[in-house]
Protein backbone atom coordinates (compact mmCIF):
# COMPACT_ATOMS: atom_id res chain seq x y z
CA UNK A 1 0.00 0.00 0.00
CA UNK A 2 1.46 3.24 -0.81
CA UNK A 3 1.33 5.36 2.34
CA UNK A 4 1.16 8.66 0.42
CA UNK A 5 -1.33 8.52 -1.82
CA UNK A 6 -3.62 6.18 0.07
CA UNK A 7 -6.79 7.88 1.90
CA UNK A 8 -7.97 6.57 5.42
CA UNK A 9 -11.50 6.17 6.48
CA UNK A 10 -10.81 5.96 10.31
CA UNK A 11 -8.07 8.43 11.52
CA UNK A 12 -6.49 8.55 15.29
CA UNK A 13 -4.85 11.76 15.94
CA UNK A 14 -3.08 11.90 19.42
CA UNK A 15 -0.04 13.82 20.92
CA UNK A 16 1.92 10.68 20.81
CA UNK A 17 1.45 7.78 18.24
CA UNK A 18 0.72 4.28 19.46
CA UNK A 19 4.57 2.99 19.66
CA UNK A 20 7.54 3.78 21.49
CA UNK A 21 11.50 3.43 20.14
CA UNK A 22 12.75 0.07 21.83
CA UNK A 23 16.71 -0.01 21.66
CA UNK A 24 18.39 -3.51 21.97
CA UNK A 25 22.08 -2.47 21.64
CA UNK A 26 22.97 -0.03 19.07
CA UNK A 27 19.82 -1.16 17.15
CA UNK A 28 16.43 0.60 17.41
CA UNK A 29 13.13 -0.83 16.54
CA UNK A 30 9.40 0.47 17.18
CA UNK A 31 6.82 -1.38 19.53
CA UNK A 32 3.50 -0.87 20.56
CA UNK A 33 3.34 1.44 23.41
CA UNK A 34 1.93 -0.02 27.10
CA UNK A 35 -0.94 1.69 27.86
CA UNK A 36 -4.66 1.99 27.94
CA UNK A 37 -5.32 4.08 24.70
CA UNK A 38 -3.26 1.74 22.69
CA UNK A 39 -4.72 -1.40 24.12
CA UNK A 40 -8.55 0.27 23.63
CA UNK A 41 -7.98 1.36 20.13
CA UNK A 42 -5.67 -1.83 18.98
CA UNK A 43 -8.74 -4.64 18.45
CA UNK A 44 -10.16 -1.30 15.77
CA UNK A 45 -6.90 -0.41 14.18
CA UNK A 46 -4.95 -3.44 14.03
CA UNK A 47 -4.78 -4.97 10.73
CA UNK A 48 -7.47 -2.26 9.65
CA UNK A 49 -6.27 -1.40 6.28
CA UNK A 50 -8.22 1.63 6.33
CA UNK A 51 -7.18 2.96 9.58
CA UNK A 52 -4.26 5.10 10.12
CA UNK A 53 -2.87 7.36 13.89
CA UNK A 54 -1.69 10.59 13.41
CA UNK A 55 1.40 12.11 16.18
CA UNK A 56 4.17 12.57 17.42
CA UNK A 57 7.04 9.48 17.52
CA UNK A 58 8.75 11.43 20.65
CA UNK A 59 12.17 12.51 18.54
CA UNK A 60 12.05 16.10 17.83
CA UNK A 61 13.08 17.15 14.13
CA UNK A 62 11.69 16.41 10.76
CA UNK A 63 8.90 13.44 10.97
CA UNK A 64 9.74 10.04 9.76
CA UNK A 65 8.08 8.44 7.20
CA UNK A 66 4.81 6.93 7.59
CA UNK A 67 5.57 3.31 9.16
CA UNK A 68 3.59 0.06 10.21
CA UNK A 69 4.26 -2.01 13.44
CA UNK A 70 2.06 -5.21 14.60
CA UNK A 71 -0.73 -3.97 11.99
CA UNK A 72 -0.80 -0.70 13.47
CA UNK A 73 -0.34 1.69 10.24
CA UNK A 74 1.57 5.38 12.09
CA UNK A 75 2.15 8.86 10.52
CA UNK A 76 4.66 10.71 12.14
CA UNK A 77 4.31 14.47 12.37
CA UNK A 78 7.57 16.50 13.23
CA UNK A 79 7.37 18.46 16.18
CA UNK A 80 10.52 20.47 16.55
CA UNK A 81 12.90 21.59 19.85
CA UNK A 82 11.67 24.69 20.27
CA UNK A 83 7.94 23.66 19.56
CA UNK A 84 8.39 20.87 22.25
CA UNK A 85 9.28 23.61 24.81
CA UNK A 86 6.47 26.32 24.00
CA UNK A 87 3.61 23.30 22.70
CA UNK A 88 3.91 20.46 25.11
CA UNK A 89 5.79 21.35 27.94
CA UNK A 90 4.32 24.99 27.78
CA UNK A 91 0.75 25.55 26.42
CA UNK A 92 -0.45 21.86 27.43
CA UNK A 93 1.75 21.25 30.53
CA UNK A 94 1.71 24.01 32.16
CA UNK A 95 -0.59 26.19 31.17
CA UNK A 96 -3.65 23.59 30.11
CA UNK A 97 -2.67 20.63 32.64
CA UNK A 98 -2.79 22.73 35.51
CA UNK A 99 -5.96 24.81 34.94
CA UNK A 100 -7.50 21.88 34.34
CA UNK A 101 -6.77 20.08 37.12
CA UNK A 102 -8.27 22.84 39.29
CA UNK A 103 -5.28 24.84 38.98
CA UNK A 104 -3.77 23.05 41.88
CA UNK A 105 -0.61 24.45 40.53
CA UNK A 106 -0.41 27.95 38.97
CA UNK A 107 -1.27 27.74 35.46
CA UNK A 108 0.88 30.35 33.57
CA UNK A 109 -0.49 31.81 30.37
CA UNK A 110 2.39 33.30 27.61
CA UNK A 111 1.22 34.21 24.24
CA UNK A 112 4.20 32.58 22.41
CA UNK A 113 3.44 29.38 24.10
CA UNK A 114 -0.54 29.87 22.72
CA UNK A 115 1.17 30.70 19.25
CA UNK A 116 3.16 27.76 19.57
CA UNK A 117 -0.02 25.75 20.73
CA UNK A 118 -2.06 27.17 17.68
CA UNK A 119 0.22 25.78 14.66
CA UNK A 120 0.98 22.56 15.91
CA UNK A 121 -2.73 21.81 16.19
CA UNK A 122 -2.72 23.06 12.75
CA UNK A 123 -0.39 20.70 11.62
CA UNK A 124 -1.99 17.94 13.14
CA UNK A 125 -5.40 19.45 11.36
CA UNK A 126 -3.52 19.47 7.99
CA UNK A 127 -1.80 16.43 8.08
CA UNK A 128 -5.45 14.84 8.50
CA UNK A 129 -6.83 16.80 5.48
CA UNK A 130 -4.83 15.67 3.74
CA UNK A 131 -4.76 11.34 4.89
CA UNK A 132 -8.60 11.54 5.33
CA UNK A 133 -11.00 9.84 2.81
CA UNK A 134 -14.50 11.22 2.00
CA UNK A 135 -16.77 10.90 4.71
CA UNK A 136 -13.74 9.29 6.97
CA UNK A 137 -14.36 9.41 11.01
CA UNK A 138 -11.50 11.02 12.58
CA UNK A 139 -11.19 10.18 16.52
CA UNK A 140 -9.09 13.25 18.44
CA UNK A 141 -7.66 12.64 21.76
CA UNK A 142 -6.88 15.02 24.61
CA UNK A 143 -5.52 18.03 25.68
CA UNK A 144 -2.75 19.08 23.57
CA UNK A 145 -5.03 19.07 20.54
CA UNK A 146 -8.08 21.47 21.69
CA UNK A 147 -8.01 23.65 18.36
CA UNK A 148 -8.05 20.80 16.27
CA UNK A 149 -11.42 19.56 15.89
CA UNK A 150 -12.84 23.00 14.95
CA UNK A 151 -9.44 23.83 12.38
CA UNK A 152 -10.23 20.60 10.76
CA UNK A 153 -14.19 21.49 10.45
CA UNK A 154 -13.38 24.26 8.26
CA UNK A 155 -11.07 22.59 5.93
CA UNK A 156 -12.88 19.50 5.89
CA UNK A 157 -17.07 19.79 6.15
CA UNK A 158 -17.38 15.68 5.11
CA UNK A 159 -15.54 14.15 8.56
CA UNK A 160 -17.40 12.52 11.24
CA UNK A 161 -15.26 14.33 13.80
CA UNK A 162 -15.28 13.07 17.56
CA UNK A 163 -12.95 14.41 20.11
CA UNK A 164 -12.19 12.81 23.77
CA UNK A 165 -11.03 14.84 27.04
CA UNK A 166 -8.51 12.34 28.90
CA UNK A 167 -8.30 14.86 31.92
CA UNK A 168 -10.99 16.39 34.02
CA UNK A 169 -12.98 19.67 32.48
CA UNK A 170 -12.46 22.55 35.40
CA UNK A 171 -15.64 24.25 36.82
CA UNK A 172 -16.71 26.94 34.67
CA UNK A 173 -15.36 29.66 37.23
CA UNK A 174 -11.81 28.66 36.54
CA UNK A 175 -12.38 27.86 32.77
CA UNK A 176 -12.85 31.48 32.23
CA UNK A 177 -9.36 32.43 33.38
CA UNK A 178 -8.31 31.20 30.22
CA UNK A 179 -7.73 34.02 27.99
CA UNK A 180 -8.23 32.14 25.26
CA UNK A 181 -11.68 30.64 26.08
CA UNK A 182 -13.14 31.11 23.09
CA UNK A 183 -10.94 30.12 20.62
CA UNK A 184 -10.57 27.18 22.67
CA UNK A 185 -14.72 26.36 23.02
CA UNK A 186 -15.02 27.03 18.98
CA UNK A 187 -11.84 24.29 18.66
CA UNK A 188 -13.81 21.55 20.51
CA UNK A 189 -17.45 22.80 18.71
CA UNK A 190 -16.10 21.73 15.28
CA UNK A 191 -16.61 18.16 17.06
CA UNK A 192 -19.67 15.87 16.18
CA UNK A 193 -19.21 14.26 19.88
CA UNK A 194 -17.35 15.52 22.79
CA UNK A 195 -16.41 12.55 25.57
CA UNK A 196 -15.43 13.24 28.83
CA UNK A 197 -14.38 10.88 31.81
CA UNK A 198 -17.26 11.69 34.18
CA UNK A 199 -20.59 13.61 34.71
CA UNK A 200 -19.12 16.50 36.20
CA UNK A 201 -16.64 16.98 33.67
CA UNK A 202 -19.74 17.00 30.78
CA UNK A 203 -21.73 19.26 32.98
CA UNK A 204 -18.88 21.65 33.31
CA UNK A 205 -17.87 21.68 29.64
CA UNK A 206 -21.76 22.50 28.85
CA UNK A 207 -21.50 25.02 31.31
CA UNK A 208 -18.34 26.77 29.92
CA UNK A 209 -19.97 26.33 26.20
CA UNK A 210 -22.79 27.92 27.56
CA UNK A 211 -21.26 30.61 29.26
CA UNK A 212 -19.08 31.35 26.81
CA UNK A 213 -21.38 31.38 23.41
CA UNK A 214 -24.30 32.80 25.18
CA UNK A 215 -26.10 28.90 23.37
CA UNK A 216 -28.37 27.53 25.56
CA UNK A 217 -27.79 24.13 25.39
CA UNK A 218 -30.46 21.49 25.86
CA UNK A 219 -29.35 18.77 27.41
CA UNK A 220 -25.94 17.38 26.73
CA UNK A 221 -26.89 18.75 22.95
CA UNK A 222 -25.14 22.34 21.92
CA UNK A 223 -26.93 23.40 18.36
CA UNK A 224 -24.67 25.84 16.96
CA UNK A 225 -24.17 27.64 13.36
CA UNK A 226 -26.45 24.64 11.42
CA UNK A 227 -24.68 22.16 13.49
CA UNK A 228 -24.66 20.10 16.62
CA UNK A 229 -22.01 18.89 18.96
CA UNK A 230 -23.09 16.45 21.21
CA UNK A 231 -21.58 15.78 24.72
CA UNK A 232 -21.13 12.62 26.24
CA UNK A 233 -19.89 10.31 29.07
CA UNK A 234 -17.34 7.79 28.40
CA UNK A 235 -15.59 6.43 31.45
CA UNK A 236 -12.22 5.06 29.81
CA UNK A 237 -11.76 1.51 30.97
CA UNK A 238 -8.50 -0.87 31.33
CA UNK A 239 -7.29 -4.17 29.26
CA UNK A 240 -8.26 -6.17 31.90
CA UNK A 241 -7.90 -9.61 29.70
CA UNK A 242 -3.99 -8.54 29.70
CA UNK A 243 -3.70 -7.72 33.40
CA UNK A 244 -5.55 -11.45 34.04
CA UNK A 245 -3.69 -13.14 31.85
CA UNK A 246 -0.24 -11.41 33.46
CA UNK A 247 -1.64 -12.65 36.84
CA UNK A 248 -2.40 -16.22 35.80
CA UNK A 249 1.70 -16.67 34.44
CA UNK A 250 3.61 -18.53 37.30
CA UNK A 251 6.57 -16.60 36.52
CA UNK A 252 4.47 -13.42 37.76
CA UNK A 253 3.16 -15.13 40.82
CA UNK A 254 6.87 -15.91 41.52
CA UNK A 255 7.85 -12.72 41.24
CA UNK A 256 4.72 -11.24 44.10
CA UNK A 257 6.20 -14.01 46.67
CA UNK A 258 9.79 -12.91 45.55
CA UNK A 259 8.77 -9.18 46.54
CA UNK A 260 7.07 -10.07 49.59
CA UNK A 261 9.91 -11.53 51.46
CA UNK A 262 12.51 -9.00 49.64
CA UNK A 263 10.93 -6.92 52.33
CA UNK A 264 11.19 -8.82 54.63
CA UNK A 265 7.72 -10.95 54.89
CA UNK A 266 5.87 -7.70 56.48
CA UNK A 267 2.17 -8.66 57.15
CA UNK A 268 0.89 -5.72 55.57
CA UNK A 269 2.20 -4.07 52.26
CA UNK A 270 0.63 -0.88 50.97
CA UNK A 271 1.23 0.19 47.37
CA UNK A 272 1.06 3.64 45.63
CA UNK A 273 2.08 3.53 41.91
CA UNK A 274 2.16 6.81 39.81
CA UNK A 275 3.72 8.75 37.34
CA UNK A 276 5.45 11.76 39.48
CA UNK A 277 2.91 14.55 39.13
CA UNK A 278 1.60 16.87 41.14
CA UNK A 279 -1.65 16.17 40.55
CA UNK A 280 -1.37 12.34 42.16
CA UNK A 281 -1.24 13.53 45.93
CA UNK A 282 2.06 11.45 46.71
CA UNK A 283 3.04 13.56 48.95
CA UNK A 284 -0.45 13.80 51.39
CA UNK A 285 0.02 10.07 51.55
CA UNK A 286 3.42 9.90 52.65
CA UNK A 287 2.47 12.60 55.35
CA UNK A 288 -0.84 10.53 56.36
CA UNK A 289 1.68 7.44 56.48
CA UNK A 290 4.49 9.52 58.58
CA UNK A 291 1.42 10.82 61.51
CA UNK A 292 -0.01 6.90 61.40
CA UNK A 293 3.51 5.35 62.19
CA UNK A 294 4.67 8.81 64.55
CA UNK A 295 1.25 8.48 66.58
CA UNK A 296 2.00 4.51 66.66
CA UNK A 297 -1.53 3.65 64.78
CA UNK A 298 0.63 1.53 62.42
CA UNK A 299 4.06 -0.73 63.39
CA UNK A 300 6.96 -0.02 60.95
CA UNK A 301 7.99 -3.90 61.63
CA UNK A 302 4.59 -4.80 60.43
CA UNK A 303 3.69 -2.45 57.75
CA UNK A 304 5.94 -1.70 54.33
CA UNK A 305 4.63 1.32 51.98
CA UNK A 306 6.14 0.52 48.37
CA UNK A 307 5.65 3.83 46.09
CA UNK A 308 6.52 3.69 42.12
CA UNK A 309 6.63 7.36 40.75
CA UNK A 310 7.66 6.91 37.16
CA UNK A 311 9.62 9.88 35.96
CA UNK A 312 7.57 12.46 34.05
CA UNK A 313 7.89 15.65 32.53
CA UNK A 314 10.78 16.63 34.40
CA UNK A 315 11.78 19.77 32.22
CA UNK A 316 7.96 21.20 33.10
CA UNK A 317 7.64 23.62 35.98
CA UNK A 318 6.64 22.05 39.27
CA UNK A 319 7.84 18.42 38.85
CA UNK A 320 11.30 19.45 40.19
CA UNK A 321 9.66 20.49 42.97
CA UNK A 322 7.32 17.27 43.55
CA UNK A 323 9.84 15.27 43.01
CA UNK A 324 12.27 17.27 45.91
CA UNK A 325 9.02 16.99 48.33
CA UNK A 326 8.25 13.41 48.12
CA UNK A 327 12.15 12.57 48.53
CA UNK A 328 12.07 14.52 51.25
CA UNK A 329 9.31 12.89 53.22
CA UNK A 330 10.84 9.36 51.82
CA UNK A 331 14.03 10.44 53.57
CA UNK A 332 12.11 11.83 56.67
CA UNK A 333 10.13 8.49 57.40
CA UNK A 334 12.94 6.44 56.72
CA UNK A 335 15.18 8.29 58.45
CA UNK A 336 12.58 7.91 62.01
CA UNK A 337 11.35 4.39 61.96
CA UNK A 338 13.48 2.45 59.41
CA UNK A 339 15.62 -0.12 60.75
CA UNK A 340 18.97 -1.13 59.34
CA UNK A 341 18.22 -2.88 55.94
CA UNK A 342 14.75 -2.68 56.36
CA UNK A 343 13.21 0.96 55.40
CA UNK A 344 9.56 1.55 55.93
CA UNK A 345 9.05 3.16 52.45
CA UNK A 346 10.61 1.61 49.29
CA UNK A 347 10.33 4.71 46.78
CA UNK A 348 11.02 3.80 42.90
CA UNK A 349 11.22 6.27 40.66
CA UNK A 350 11.81 4.39 37.92
CA UNK A 351 9.33 3.18 35.03
CA UNK A 352 8.95 -0.70 35.56
CA UNK A 353 7.45 -3.48 33.18
CA UNK A 354 3.99 -3.82 33.24
CA UNK A 355 4.67 -7.07 34.43
CA UNK A 356 6.67 -6.07 37.21
CA UNK A 357 3.40 -3.62 38.03
CA UNK A 358 0.65 -6.37 38.43
CA UNK A 359 3.01 -8.61 40.37
CA UNK A 360 3.25 -5.45 42.99
CA UNK A 361 -1.22 -5.47 42.94
CA UNK A 362 -1.25 -9.31 42.97
CA UNK A 363 0.64 -8.88 46.38
CA UNK A 364 -0.44 -5.42 48.10
CA UNK A 365 -2.66 -5.67 50.24
CA UNK A 366 -3.62 -2.07 50.32
CA UNK A 367 -3.36 -0.14 47.27
CA UNK A 368 -3.32 3.92 48.16
CA UNK A 369 -4.65 6.05 44.98
CA UNK A 370 -4.93 9.59 46.26
CA UNK A 371 -5.05 12.28 43.74
CA UNK A 372 -5.97 15.98 44.04
CA UNK A 373 -7.83 15.65 40.61
CA UNK A 374 -7.29 12.96 38.45
CA UNK A 375 -9.33 12.58 35.00
CA UNK A 376 -9.87 8.94 35.30
CA UNK A 377 -6.95 6.57 37.34
CA UNK A 378 -5.84 3.31 35.40
CA UNK A 379 -4.06 2.43 38.45
CA UNK A 380 -6.91 1.65 40.51
CA UNK A 381 -8.64 -0.11 37.64
CA UNK A 382 -5.39 -2.28 37.19
CA UNK A 383 -5.17 -3.24 41.27
CA UNK A 384 -8.85 -3.91 41.29
CA UNK A 385 -8.37 -6.43 37.68
CA UNK A 386 -5.46 -8.02 39.66
CA UNK A 387 -7.09 -9.36 42.99
CA UNK A 388 -7.85 -12.54 41.35
CA UNK A 389 -8.47 -13.73 45.02
CA UNK A 390 -11.06 -10.84 45.59
CA UNK A 391 -8.63 -9.25 48.62
CA UNK A 392 -7.39 -6.63 48.95
CA UNK A 393 -8.17 -2.49 49.82
CA UNK A 394 -8.02 0.45 47.19
CA UNK A 395 -8.15 3.91 48.88
CA UNK A 396 -9.31 5.79 46.31
CA UNK A 397 -9.43 9.64 46.04
CA UNK A 398 -13.15 11.33 45.67
CA UNK A 399 -11.58 13.35 42.89
CA UNK A 400 -10.31 10.35 40.63
CA UNK A 401 -12.96 9.83 38.02
CA UNK A 402 -12.72 6.39 38.94
CA UNK A 403 -14.49 7.25 42.27
CA UNK A 404 -17.64 7.40 40.35
CA UNK A 405 -17.43 3.64 39.20
CA UNK A 406 -15.88 1.73 42.01
CA UNK A 407 -18.05 2.90 44.78
CA UNK A 408 -17.09 0.32 47.32
CA UNK A 409 -13.64 1.76 47.54
CA UNK A 410 -12.72 3.40 50.61
CA UNK A 411 -13.26 6.57 49.28
CA UNK A 412 -11.16 9.48 50.93
CA UNK A 413 -10.70 13.16 50.53
CA UNK A 414 -7.06 14.04 50.27
CA UNK A 415 -7.55 17.72 51.69
CA UNK A 416 -8.45 16.10 54.73
CA UNK A 417 -5.52 14.08 56.51
CA UNK A 418 -7.13 12.60 59.60
CA UNK A 419 -9.79 11.04 57.54
CA UNK A 420 -6.98 9.77 54.90
CA UNK A 421 -5.18 8.65 57.86
CA UNK A 422 -8.69 7.31 59.45
CA UNK A 423 -9.40 5.46 55.68
CA UNK A 424 -5.54 3.91 55.69
CA UNK A 425 -5.63 2.31 59.12
CA UNK A 426 -8.98 0.66 58.79
CA UNK A 427 -8.13 -0.60 55.33
CA UNK A 428 -4.92 -2.48 57.03
CA UNK A 429 -7.48 -4.10 59.09
CA UNK A 430 -10.11 -4.49 56.74
CA UNK A 431 -7.43 -6.37 54.19
CA UNK A 432 -7.02 -9.23 56.68
CA UNK A 433 -11.04 -9.64 57.38
CA UNK A 434 -13.92 -8.64 55.17
CA UNK A 435 -12.70 -6.66 52.40
CA UNK A 436 -14.41 -9.29 49.89
CA UNK A 437 -17.71 -8.34 48.78
CA UNK A 438 -16.41 -4.86 48.29
CA UNK A 439 -13.99 -6.15 45.77
CA UNK A 440 -16.06 -7.94 44.10
CA UNK A 441 -18.52 -5.30 43.22
CA UNK A 442 -15.33 -3.64 41.59
CA UNK A 443 -14.05 -6.19 39.80
CA UNK A 444 -17.70 -6.48 37.83
CA UNK A 445 -17.27 -3.05 36.90
CA UNK A 446 -13.64 -3.13 35.81
CA UNK A 447 -13.73 -6.41 33.79
CA UNK A 448 -17.05 -5.40 32.05
CA UNK A 449 -15.97 -1.81 31.56
CA UNK A 450 -12.92 -2.52 29.76
CA UNK A 451 -11.21 -0.10 27.78
CA UNK A 452 -12.49 -2.43 24.00
CA UNK A 453 -15.57 -1.49 25.44
CA UNK A 454 -15.16 2.20 25.61
CA UNK A 455 -13.57 2.65 22.14
CA UNK A 456 -16.66 0.58 21.09
CA UNK A 457 -19.21 2.79 22.81
CA UNK A 458 -17.49 6.02 22.10
CA UNK A 459 -17.55 5.16 18.28
CA UNK A 460 -20.83 3.97 17.92
CA UNK A 461 -22.38 6.66 19.46
CA UNK A 462 -19.73 8.79 16.89
CA UNK A 463 -21.61 7.33 13.95
CA UNK A 464 -25.10 8.00 14.88
CA UNK A 465 -24.17 11.48 15.04
C1 LIG B 1 -4.20 10.27 31.86
C2 LIG B 1 -5.14 10.94 32.87
C3 LIG B 1 -6.62 8.92 32.76
C4 LIG B 1 2.67 3.84 35.65
N1 LIG B 1 3.95 3.59 35.97
C5 LIG B 1 4.41 2.75 35.08
C6 LIG B 1 3.40 2.47 34.17
N2 LIG B 1 2.35 3.15 34.53
C7 LIG B 1 1.06 3.07 33.82
C8 LIG B 1 -0.03 2.56 34.71
C9 LIG B 1 -1.27 3.13 34.04
C10 LIG B 1 -0.74 4.42 33.40
O1 LIG B 1 0.67 4.36 33.39
C11 LIG B 1 -1.12 5.65 34.20
O2 LIG B 1 -2.47 5.93 33.94
P1 LIG B 1 -3.30 6.88 34.89
O3 LIG B 1 -4.71 6.81 34.45
O4 LIG B 1 -3.12 6.45 36.30
O5 LIG B 1 -2.68 8.35 34.75
P2 LIG B 1 -2.15 9.37 33.60
O6 LIG B 1 -0.84 8.95 33.04
O7 LIG B 1 -2.14 10.70 34.27
O8 LIG B 1 -3.26 9.34 32.42
C12 LIG B 1 -5.85 9.88 33.69
C13 LIG B 1 -5.71 8.40 31.66
O9 LIG B 1 -5.06 9.47 30.97
C14 LIG B 1 -6.51 7.58 30.62
O10 LIG B 1 -7.57 8.29 30.11
O11 LIG B 1 -7.07 7.83 33.53
O12 LIG B 1 -6.76 10.47 34.59
O13 LIG B 1 -4.41 11.83 33.72
O14 LIG B 1 -1.75 2.29 33.03
O15 LIG B 1 0.02 1.15 34.75
N3 LIG B 1 3.50 1.61 33.13
C15 LIG B 1 4.71 0.99 32.99
N4 LIG B 1 5.78 1.25 33.83
C16 LIG B 1 5.67 2.11 34.89
O16 LIG B 1 6.62 2.31 35.64
N5 LIG B 1 4.84 0.09 31.99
Amino acid sequence: MNSNTHRWKFVVAANRLPVRRLWQGQQAKWVPSPGGLVSALQPVMADNPDATWVGWSGVPGDAEMPFEVEGLQCHPLSISQGELQLFYEGFSNTTLWPLFHDAIYPPEYHRTWWDAYRSVNERYAKTVVELAAPGATVWIHDYHLLLMPGMLRKLRGDLRIGFFLHIPFPARELYIRMPWRSEIISGLLGADLVGLQTSLSADNCCRAISRITGIKTSGKTIHHSERTTRVGVFPIGIDADRVQNLIAEPTVQARAVEIRESLGSPSTVMLGVDRLDYTKGIEVRMRAFRELLAEGRLSPENCVLIQIAEPSRSQVTGYAAVRREVERLVGDVNGNFGVMGRPVVHYLHQSHPISELVAMYFMADVMLVTPLRDGMNLVAKEYVASRANNTGVLVLSEFAGAAQELRTAELINPHDIEGLKLAIESAVHRSKTDCTPAMKSMRRVVLTDTAQRWAERFLSQLETC
